[in-house]
């Protein structure tokens, strides 16, 4: 196979596209890709600062690449989630880059700065592990967002997340989260801006940019994913793309230009009513404390139950 661009040979084929690329024509395709998200979406503003949410994972690593590469002032933020045999590799690998590129990385870790871990976090909350883990990263990345003054927080979520997530959502009609699945979140409310710049690229071409731009990141998935309902929409998704390639980029785009706009009253509805946290300052419903500050209570009860029992 050649390249669709350049006629060189061809190191890796995008089967969406019916089209190969040779390394130098994939990386540019990349770059091409997310420069396009961020117009078409109006992401990123000329001179803003950005925050990137990584956790060592493919994806997130090569958005931090790419935003430098396309000249954006770019940080990083890690949160150590206390996962067993998994967050410390990751959090070298995010290390690695942010050494490698002279770019900025801050650290927050659930054990050290909140008292728990995502796995007893979730059994004071009674949640499953990824509710917590999801719940725990969401205010923090906000938190660290906003405390850093930063203009928008980007995330490394990629065309197959998101057109899983999506089938997800139709599965169960449930609108406030389609709302909310836009590239775009506008701030406001104590929220920061939050940009998801890899929406035209799948988890296949992440992975290759990484390989190619010689990026090391962590391979291992999560332990906590196995059974998770989102890897199974995701297979769900695979097994219709191998079929009709192209129809997970045709499902998600179809749904920004023909569903999206219909739904975007009820996500304005669901950030009605917010007031901020008394425990945190954080934008909640809750009449008392926010879902996250409840978290670290029962995490921190659950310790004190344990240790009193251990006497
Ligand atoms: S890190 Fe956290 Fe994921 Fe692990 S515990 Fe679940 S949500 S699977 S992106
Ligand atoms: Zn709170």
């Amino acid at each position: 196979m050649k390249c669709k661009v350049c006629r060189q040979p061809a190191v890796i084929e995008v089967r969406r596209h019916n089209a190969g690329f040779c390394q130098g024509c994939f990386l540019a395709h990349c770059r091409n890709q997310v420069e396009r998200a961020i117009k078409d979406h109006g992401m990123i503003g000329p001179g803003e600062r950005v925050l990137v949410a990584v956790s060592g994972g493919k994806d997130s690593l090569a958005l931090w690449d790419l935003l430098l590469q396309l000249g954006y002032e770019v940080d990083g933020v890690y949160i150590g989630l206390g996962i067993q045999g998994y967050s410390d590799p990751s959090a070298e690998f995010a290390r690695g880059f942010s050494a490698e590129h002279g770019a900025k990385l801050l650290e927050v870790d659930l054990p050290d700065d909140f008292g728990f871990d995502v796995r007893s976090g979730a059994a004071a909350d009674h949640r499953v592990p990824c509710s917590a883990c999801g719940l725990s990263k969401r205010h923090i990345f906000d938190r660290a967002a906003l405390e850093g003054s930063y203009d928008v927080l980007a995330t490394g979520h990629n065309l197959d997340d998101e057109a899983a997530v999506l089938l997800g959502n139709v599965l169960r009609w449930d609108l406030a989260y389609m709302a909310r699945q836009r590239p775009v979140l506008p701030a406001g409310d104590g929220f920061p801006r939050k940009v998801k710049p890899l929406v035209r690229l799948g988890e296949r071409e992440t992975a290759a940019y990484c390989v190619l731009q010689g990026i090391e990141y962590q391979v291992e998935e999560c332990p906590m994913a196995t059974g998770n309902r989102h890897l199974g929409y995701k297979d769900a998704l695979n097994a219709i793309e191998e079929r009709s390639p192209g129809t997970k980029a045709a499902f998600y785009s179809g749904f920004l230009d023909r569903a999206a706009a219909l739904v975007a009253e009820v996500g304005e509805q669901s950030r009605e009513g917010l007031h901020p946290c008394p425990g945190c300052g954080a934008p909640t419903t809750a009449t008392e404390l926010c879902a996250f500050c409840r978290l670290v209570d029962r995490a921190a009860e659950q310790k004190r139950r344990r240790l009193s029992l251990n006497r």
